[in-house]
């Protein structure tokens, strides 16, 4: 017997969107509901976060949806919030990687960081520094990462080999990224804290720690490596520190930013509507226009800040290849469930910081026995 489906010709959907499109307050009202049941989400999710330190995958995409939803806005009252529970350290002196930071030249990066969304800093890292960490980052296993990896259904580990790569990324696990020396400097190097916690207005926590190198191993931008531009989006508030370990010069991978888009209401809502979606450099520089590209190059050791809420990528390599450290302070971990183990401590300040100041760390987790 045949089956007939009976259609009406009649789609609800389509009937609520006409409806919302010819009455705009219906299509505020509709707006209000979504917001105060992804609001509802959130907060439900922030208790359990309070009190498990891990965020319901619901709220996090509550986040991200209110991030949409307000251009920014919801981010902004959640931050200031963590400002005012959570207020800035009383650091020492902020004298580190990024040189010694007077009073006026912490307000200059301030100003540029809010306006712009990112900073380049004078001081870089010494060519030792850079050469220690590369050789470190050669000694462990990676996970070897690309659009074409991500369709295996088995993860490929493999030691990154210059001048040999099978894919465009090869990254090391968090865990061995916090095991190196070098590593562990930066992570309570006060320059870069203070930097910080002057944008977050609050203290601030390492979280998103990744140690990675690009290759030119694929023919058009992969998305897994994060050679599209996107935004971040996996927690309130944010500095991300781009440090690049290798001369980065047009064809080895520079890093990319456009001005401004970090700031609230900078993206539009027929892209915001699209959530975490992947964008061209096309649409995204018919928006924004070519005035406000950026695009890094500098020699091994160059440091820089961002508020990577704004389009950001890496632009696909072409030759050469590229040793990044990233990581980001952020004013909360709510958002993404990523934690580091830390297995050794190889700097004595970095076991000081962690007992004077336990909040900076609080995403990672000390082996027993390591801060005792
Ligand atoms: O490889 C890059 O420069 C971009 C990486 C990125 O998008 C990120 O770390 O959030
Ligand atoms: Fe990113």
């Amino acid at each position: 017997m045949m089956h007939s489906t009976v259609s009406s010709g009649f789609s609800l959907r389509a009937a609520a969107r006409r409806l919302r499109a010819r009455f705009p307050l219906v299509d505020r009202l509709v707006k209000r509901a979504r917001a105060l049941k992804e609001w509802t989400r959130l907060l439900f999710g922030a208790l359990v976060h309070w009190m498990t330190g891990r965020t319901p995958q619901r709220a996090h995409l509550a986040l991200v949806n209110l991030f949409t939803l307000s251009r920014g806005g919801a981010n902004d009252s959640l931050a200031r919030a963590l400002s005012v529970l959570h207020p800035p350290f009383q650091l020492p002196s902020a004298t580190g990687v990024l040189g010694t930071l007077a009073p006026h030249d912490l307000a200059r990066i301030q100003a540029q960081l809010e306006t712009d969304g990112y900073y380049v800093f004078e001081q870089c890292l010494s060519a030792e520094f850079c050469e220690r960490l590369i050789s470190a980052s050669l000694q462990r296993e990676c996970l070897v990462l690309g659009d074409e990896m991500a369709t295996r259904p088995e993860k490929i580990r493999a030691r990154y080999q210059r001048g040999a790569a099978r894919a465009p990324k090869y990254l090391l696990t968090e865990d061995d990224a916090t095991d190196i020396a070098e590593v562990q400097e930066l992570l309570c190097d006060p320059s870069l804290i203070q930097v910080a916690q002057n944008y977050l207005h609050a203290k601030p926590i390492f979280t998103g720690l990744s140690l990675w190198w690009s290759a030119p191993a694929n023919e058009k931008p992969d998305a897994e490596a994060a050679q599209q531009f996107h935004f971040d989006m996996e927690r309130i508030r944010w500095l991300r520190y781009f440090i690049y370990l290798t001369d980065v010069t047009a064809e080895s991978g520079p890093h990319c930013f456009i001005k401004g888009t970090h700031r609230t209401g900078a993206i539009p809502d027929e892209v915001l509507g699209e959530g975490y979606a992947r964008q061209s450099d096309e649409r995204i520089l018919e928006i924004y226009g070519q005035d406000a590209y950026r695009e890094f190059v500098g020699r091994r050791g160059t440091i820089i800040a961002e508020d990577s809420r704004g389009f950001h990528k890496g632009l696909m390599l072409t030759r050469g290849d590229r040793l990044l450290l990233a990581f980001e302070l952020s004013s909360s971990t709510f958002g993404a469930n990523k934690r580091h183990v830390i297995r050794n401590i190889h700097v004595p300040r970095f076991a000081a910081f962690a007992k004077a100041y336990p909040r900076l760390y609080s995403n990672f987790d000390f082996e027993k026995g390591l801060l005792s």
